[in-house]
């Protein structure tokens, strides 16, 4: 069904220049997308379903509970706050297990590097150095691809661990942290082995107390967030090199008339590394060139654009929620697709145009498309293989539109390890300078912005809530759609500090950064973990990532994996607020989540919709912080000798610090 959008009047809620530019074209008529079908259902999501309430585990229902009323309690007896656990627990466990699959592929990747059979090889020494030391891994007489093999062979028994040890990377985070999560029991063992316990916890008749429920969640969040995202950005750092500041740009105005357009969308940086080197391979050149074209032009889509926007400044056309979008341009010869985030809908979008849809992993096939499966000993010749099917299509390139007005330059790459470059320089590579910021006031705090974009939402919450906190000096790190979507608005440049508060600017100004640094893929929030644990063992600011001025949203997020990074940063110590969360049907489990929480982890959940208010929330989060560690005055400009620095790092903090005890049994 055809949508008559009359210069894109139903775009009511895209703000995105492009994307109206697109949809308002006469070849786009015919295209249907997710915001459309938001339009189309003319119904409110199910109340049950979005508060959490609405079971499923087994067939005596599905359950419509109701928090309060006897007679909607579940048959077998559950509560609201059983359901809404059970649920919300199942989300982590599926958000985690996508970041765990996908962590496995690259570490079986780099085993493969590390033996001599792919045509990557081990990039980054130093990193590889850092995480012998992490695994015990001696260097001594041995190779680069040795000791890479040994790691590599090392974190994958991570997953599969069935010893009551924790997992490798936990030691990573802060002492203080590490003792709290040996206290409440919630170290992760073998990465696996959390996701299947949830999913036999949540199974009906076992784990009946949400409290308990949650100890689970936690655990499994942080054999995500400390396991396996961890080890995959690290690892995929280490055989692909670890993003620095790069010049790019976003928007689908990146796709190229001229081209071969070739959109890699997914997660797993493999499949795009290859086609990477494949674009430029002389055969494939040769092969567009003999089509018509000048080559072969590749724009990233959602996080496996980001991975190579990081590490190769290759331009990102579009986040999530532009898939569809920047196939109706019609100037896509294929969307190259492996694992999640991939709407179904672009292979019927596809129809209308010259389009292939080429999905290229087992786990991930579209009903419809051509598969190609990404054979990971031969890498190239896959890579290759789906080139030379996106050239064949480049002659039936029938009428297209690429904006071209709307494209923005980025500076992106901001790793854990550019921090400390980019703030210490050469001569004080550590995060102190970012500490001395911090406590001095010029940078308020930290704010994460991540996660994903939704049509259940205006495009520009991201914006709103980034233009809020760094005009209150806060110092933003975006990861995921939310910073390819920040990049759509102009706020990775360095220029974007002129509208930055004055402390912010002026630390901007001096470093030439952005005021919102692009820090990679959703499954890089976990550099975010590291920055963090590296600003408390730098000191000044606590002993604990809870002690840290810092906040973190995802405020327009769709995917199960947001709730997962969610949870992790909260088990972290972090505070975090969302637009929304299923979990407001249930009193009890709401609570423990938005208040509770606080007291075990020293992070807690929070909700807000209206982006202004979540970005003010993370604002008073933050100041809370800072007057808790006695630096609230600090704002004012005192210029602190070393002396007052020392006393900083030690008595301006309290000893109990954000931690309380295990919840109550
Ligand atoms: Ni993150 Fe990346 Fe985007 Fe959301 Fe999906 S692409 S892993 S889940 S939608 S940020």
């Amino acid at each position: 069904m055809a949508i008559s959008r009359n210069g894109c009047e139903g775009c009511n809620d895209i703000t995105c220049p492009s994307t109206i530019d697109v949809l308002s074209k006469d070849i786009a008529k015919n295209v249907i997308t997710a915001h459309d079908r938001v339009q189309m259902r003319g119904m409110e999501a199910c109340l049950f379903g979005s508060t959490g309430t609405c079971c499923r585990v087994c067939n005596m229902g599905p359950c419509q509970i109701i928090d309060g009323v006897d007679e909607m309690i579940g048959v077998c007896g559950a509560t609201a706050d059983t359901v809404a656990a059970r649920n919300y627990a199942r989300a982590i466990a599926a958000g985690a297990a996508a970041h765990t699959d996908h962590a496995r592929e690259m570490i079986r990747g780099f085993i493969e590097t590390a033996k001599g059979n792919s045509p990557h090889e081990i990039k980054d020494e130093a990193k590889l150095a850092t995480m012998a030391e992490v695994f015990g891994v001696e260097t001594e007489g041995k190779d680069k691809n040795e000791i890479a093999l040994e790691i590599g062979e090392l974190a994958l028994a991570d997953f599969g661990s069935q010893t009551d040890e924790p997992i490798t990377m936990l030691k990573r985070a802060p002492a203080k942290r590490q003792e709290l999560w040996k206290r409440l029991g919630v170290e992760p063992r073998g990465i696996d082995r959390e996701i299947v316990e949830i999913m036999h916890r949540t199974h009906m008749g076992v784990d009946q107390y949400y409290k308990n429920i949650m100890l689970q969640g936690a655990r499994a969040s942080l054999a995500d967030g400390w396991g396996s995202s961890m080890l995959s950005t690290e690892l995929t750092d280490i055989m692909f090199g670890t993003p620095k500041p790069i010049r790019s740009t976003v928007d689908i105005g990146v796709l190229r008339a001229d081209s071969v357009n070739v959109t890699v969308h997914g997660h797993e940086p493999l499949l795009a590394e290859a086609l990477c080197m494949a674009a430029t391979d002389e055969e494939i050149v040769a092969l567009a060139k003999k089509a018509g074209a000048k080559g072969v032009n590749l724009a990233g889509v959602c996080c496996t654009g980001n991975e190579i926007l990081m590490r190769r400044g290759v331009p990102v056309a579009a986040g999530f929620i532009q898939q569809e979008v920047v196939l109706a341009t019609g100037a896509v010869e294929a969307m190259v697709v492996d694992v999640q985030c991939i709407m179904q809908s672009v292979q019927e979008v596809s129809k209308s145009f010259h389009t292939d849809i080429i999905t290229t992993n087992y786990r991930a096939k579209i009903d419809g498309a051509t598969h190609i499966q990404f054979d990971e000993e031969a890498p190239l010749e896959s890579a290759k293989e789906i080139l030379k099917k996106a050239i064949g299509n480049f002659k039936k390139r029938g009428d297209f539109y690429i904006p071209q007005e709307k494209k923005l330059d980025v500076v992106v790459g901001f790793s854990h390890e550019t921090v400390n470059y980019m703030l210490g320089g050469r001569f004080r590579n550590s995060y102190r300078p970012l500490n001395d910021a911090i406590i001095s006031g010029r940078i308020r705090g930290i704010g994460a912005i991540v996660g994903c974009d939704n049509y259940k939402m205006p495009d520009n919450h991201h914006e709103i809530v980034a233009r809020e906190l760094i005009k209150n000096d806060v110092l933003v790190l975006a990861t995921g759609c939310a910073a390819t979507g920040l990049g759509r608005v102009g706020l990775l440049t360095p220029e974007a500090a002129s509208e930055a508060g004055p402390g912010l600017a002026e630390v901007c100004a001096t470093v030439g950064m952005p005021p919102v640094l692009h820090c990679g893929s959703c499954v890089d929030n976990s550099r975010l973990l590291i920055a963090a644990t590296a600003m408390v063992k730098e000191g000044g600011l606590g002993e604990d990532i809870c002690d840290l001025p810092l906040a973190g949203t995802a405020p327009s997020w769709m995917s199960e994996k947001a709730v997962a990074i969610g949870q992790y940063f909260v088990t972290s110590g972090a505070y975090v607020v969302f637009q929304n969360l299923p979990i407001t049907g249930s009193k009890k489990f709401h609570k423990f989540m938005a208040e509770e929480m606080e007291e075990i982890y020293g992070g807690r959940w929070d909700i807000e919709e209206d982006p202004l208010k979540l970005a003010q929330k993370m604002i008073a989060h933050i100041d809370k912080k800072r007057a808790e560690l006695g630096i609230d005055k600090q704002r004012e400009r005192v210029l602190f000798d070393m002396e007052m620095r020392r006393d900083l790092g030690t008595g301006g903090l309290t000893d109990a610090g954000c931690h309380g005890g295990p919840p109550e049994k």
